[in-house]
């Protein structure tokens, strides 16, 4: 029997509770903040957006599951914890996150948010409709979520093209790495689909700066902005910047640098953007704490941990 603790903030635990004690009643679960107990007796936590300083006064963690494909918030703060850090990998999530993408690569390519403030006004004009096979999508990001997000938009016709870290090489695909390969992705890219981790190197990376290097004159007369990665990527202001100045024709934002986004935030209001409030993949503990348990008992073996994350590179 194994003590597992529960550390979720900004969503509702008692989901994950349930299917917990349902899959695993041989287990010890406790929830943070209410039956914590004594945290000698906790092996395993997991986590979303834990509150600090709670992981660092575990003594005895084996391993810290992220209840997310991210783990940059169990990284973040002064005392990140020393057990493993595993994340999320599942199929349900990835196609989650496929579907928000082509929806939202779709949006913008047929003009839907046009219509819709057409509809309103009973009018009726058509607009300019360029084949999915003139128009350029970026993703930034080729893991689990942006490789499959790459090929689904390639399968229905898109020029695709990403970015990573490391090389890669994906049929259809026109890749590209690096800081050297950045400039070549955003100058052919139209659409911009971030699906990058929060790590040191990639925060703010979706800046004023980078924003001008998109390909605004290419089919759909305009470039595009959609984030589904992480908010600490992102300038709001310079979000707004670019679509003020015509530099973005139109945004999808999913996550946002502060969460849940601001009632005071312009970008609520901007006519030029599309909000989700962080649900573009969620995690369903249908689908992931039978993984987990999956991976506590591995470890209870002694066999390794999977999709552990990479310290030093913050995903
Ligand atoms: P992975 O770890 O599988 O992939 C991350 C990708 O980002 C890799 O291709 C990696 O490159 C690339 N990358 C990392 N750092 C850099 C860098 N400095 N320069 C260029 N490329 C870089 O993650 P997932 O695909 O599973 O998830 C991606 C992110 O999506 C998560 O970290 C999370 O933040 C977000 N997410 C958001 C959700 C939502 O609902 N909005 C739901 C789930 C996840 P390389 O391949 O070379 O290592
Ligand atoms: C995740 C998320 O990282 O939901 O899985 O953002």
């Amino acid at each position: 029997m194994a003590g597992i603790l529960l550390a979720i903030i900004g969503w509702d635990p008692k989901g994950w509770d349930h299917r917990f004690r349902t899959l695993a009643p041989q287990h010890d679960i406790r929830v943070w903040p209410e039956s914590v107990g004594d945290p000698a007796e906790i092996a395993y936590a997991c986590v979303w957006k834990p509150p600090q300083g709670l992981l660092a006064g575990l003594p005895n963690l084996k391993a810290v599951f992220s209840l997310g494909a991210g783990a940059d918030d169990v990284l973040t703060g002064p005392d990140p914890p020393k057990a493993p850090i595993v994340r999320i990998v599942d199929p349900d999530m990835t196609m989650r996150m496929s579907e928000y993408v082509v929806l939202h690569v779709l949006m913008h390519h047929r003009r839907q948010r046009r219509y819709e403030s057409q509809q309103r006004e009973r009018l009726w004009r058509d607009h300019d409709q360029p084949p999915a096979s003139e128009v350029a999508v970026g993703v930034m990001g080729l893991g689990v979520l942006g490789s499959n997000a790459a090929f689904v938009l390639h399968r229905l016709g898109f020029r695709v093209g990403g970015w990573s870290r490391t090389r890669k090489s994906m049929p259809g695909i026109e890749t590209f790495d690096g800081h050297i390969g950045l400039e070549a992705f955003l100058r052919r890219t139209e659409i911009l689909v971030c699906l990058l981790p929060a790590t040191m190197e990639t925060r703010g990376i979706l800046n004023l700066t980078l924003f001008r290097k998109l390909k605004f004159n290419g089919a759909l007369g305009g470039a595009f902005l959609i984030n589904a990665g992480r908010g600490a990527l992102q300038i709001d202001a310079d979000i707004i910047t670019a679509l003020d100045e015509g530099t973005l024709e139109g945004a999808t934002l999913d996550v946002f640098p502060s969460e849940p986004l601001p009632v005071t935030s312009p970008l609520w209001t901007h006519p030029r953007v599309t909000i989700t409030p962080h649900n573009a993949a969620a995690s369903m503990p249908r689908a992931i704490v039978a993984k987990i348990l999956r991976q506590i008992d591995r470890c209870e073996l002694g066999l390794p941990l999977e999709h552990v994350i990479d310290r030093k590179l913050g995903y």
